[in-house]
């Protein structure tokens, strides 16, 4: 029996019935309503807000959280199909999912009062309420520690000031999770749009995730009640166990890409016919082509593993590190190898591997860049920190 081209290892047949009904859904809602429009939003530079009722509908937005805050509740291999899929689509789409819940929802429900998850969570799940996270600053966002903004209190309020970058949804958002230098360590705050000093503007001339919002932040003693400060967390770990929830998403979302350049390329060199035969008869791209499904392979396993690992509780940090280096690496390897394949017709968004390949010089800087990732398997295998 032939074996699917993009599950050579039956894969599927280790998910649920759920899992499997979810990974399903998803992908009609991307092949239906996002692969027909993301070429123009990516040259027009716009990010598609009127997915953003549907992408709600289905449970999307802080799915891995409990029903009680009207969310689905599902499990985190189901989080990671959806980015997976969603990222099929585009990086941008799959971006505004993650920051959504696992970048703002993830921060209310896990360091929030329960007044704060009740009023903001279920209005986040219906897309009724964007929200963005406000942590890279413009001096460095590899080094998260060096935080120049800072919160001070002023009787039962705090007053912000400082400045955030790269800010995805930043001028979509109705609300902020920024994080501030405070005498008792780092904290989270909402900040909500329209408070007095606190502006977004958005970033132009983006060659890579086009079809999605990035804006910087400025905060110029900015006025917050104290019941906007997430109670329960203090310090960088704060910030950075929401990474941890983010990344995990991320190191799936790479492989939808990475199936989307090489069904592309495989396709394409089937029919293009040079010197009397498709290409694909060929040793060279056939090489390209094996070398594609195997790296997509072990990166299907790979975030499977953590996956089952989160959802038993016991994922660390350093793993999500490695599955994240990994699995965007060879995202963007392959994007930009299908590009070749396809010839000139690669260097137009018509087909998709040029514009995977822009989206993921992105994904591959952000949440961490590549070294970051490296340095963090190095100093957990070691015991050294390099950083
Ligand atoms: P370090 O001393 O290692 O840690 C400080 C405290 O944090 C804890 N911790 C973590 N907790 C949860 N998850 C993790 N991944 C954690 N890593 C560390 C750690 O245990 C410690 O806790 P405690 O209780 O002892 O205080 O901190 P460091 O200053 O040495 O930094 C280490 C480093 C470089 C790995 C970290 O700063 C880092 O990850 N830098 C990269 C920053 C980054 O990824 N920024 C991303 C911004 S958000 C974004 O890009 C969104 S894009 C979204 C989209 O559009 O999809
Ligand atoms: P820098 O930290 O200045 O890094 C520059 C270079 O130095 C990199 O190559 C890096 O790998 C290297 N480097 C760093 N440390 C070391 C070291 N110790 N040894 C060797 N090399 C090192 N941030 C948010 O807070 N919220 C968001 O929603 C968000 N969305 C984003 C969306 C997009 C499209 C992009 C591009 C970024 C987004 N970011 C967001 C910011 C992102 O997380 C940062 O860009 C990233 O963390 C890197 O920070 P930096 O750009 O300041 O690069």
């Amino acid at each position: 029996m032939a074996l699917n081209p993009t599950d050579l290892y039956d894969i599927r047949s280790l998910l649920s019935e759920e899992e499997r009904m979810i990974q399903d859904s998803v992908a009609r809602f991307t092949d239906e309503k996002v692969l027909p429009i993301i070429g123009d939003c990516f040259d027009q530079g716009r990010f598609p807000k009127e997915l953003i009722p549907e992408i709600a509908a289905m449970g999307l937005l802080g799915s891995s959280l409990p029903e009680q805050y009207g969310c689905a509740g599902l499990n985190a291999v189901s989080y990671g199909l959806i980015c997976q899929e969603l990222e099929r689509g585009d990086s941008g789409i799959r971006s505004f999912v993650s920051v959504q819940s696992s970048l703002c929802m993830y921060p209310i429900y896990a360091y929030g009062s329960e007044e704060q998850r009740l009023r903001w969570l279920p209005a986040m799940a219906r897309g009724e309420v964007i929200g963005c996270f406000g942590l890279t600053e413009p001096h460095g966002g590899s080094d998260p520690a060096n935080m120049k903004t800072v919160a001070r209190k002023d009787g039962d309020d705090w007053l912000i000031s400082g400045a955030k970058m790269w800010i995805t949804n930043g001028n979509l958002a109705d609300i902020a999770i920024v994080w501030a230098q405070t005498g008792d360590g780092i904290q989270g705050f909402i900040v909500e749009k329209g408070m007095k000093g606190f502006e977004a503007h958005e970033v132009h001339r983006k060659m890579s995730l086009r079809a999605s919002v990035t804006s910087a932040l400025y905060l110029d003693n900015v006025r917050v009640p104290e019941a906007n400060r997430l109670p329960n967390v203090k310090g960088l770990k704060g910030p950075l166990g929401c990474l941890t929830q983010a990344r995990y998403g991320i190191t799936w979302g790479p492989i939808g890409a990475a199936i989307a350049c090489y069904t592309s390329a495989l396709e394409y060199s089937k029919e293009r016919v040079l010197f009397n035969r498709p290409i694909a008869a060929t040793q060279a791209v056939q090489l390209k082509l094996a070398d594609m499904a195997r790296r997509i392979t072990l990166a299907q396993l790979l975030s499977l593993q953590l996956g089952r690992l989160k959802d038993a509780g016991s994922m660390q940090p350093a793993q999500v590190s490695l599955a994240k280096w990994n699995n965007v690496r060879v995202a963007l390897d392959i994007a930009r190898e299908a590009r070749d394949i396809l010839g000139g017709a690669g260097i137009t968004t018509e087909h998709p591997p040029i514009r995977h390949a822009l989206n993921l010089e992105s994904v591959i800087t952000y949440e961490g860049t590549e070294t970051v990732h490296q340095l963090v398997i190095g100093r957990e295998v070691t015991g050294i920190n390099a950083f």
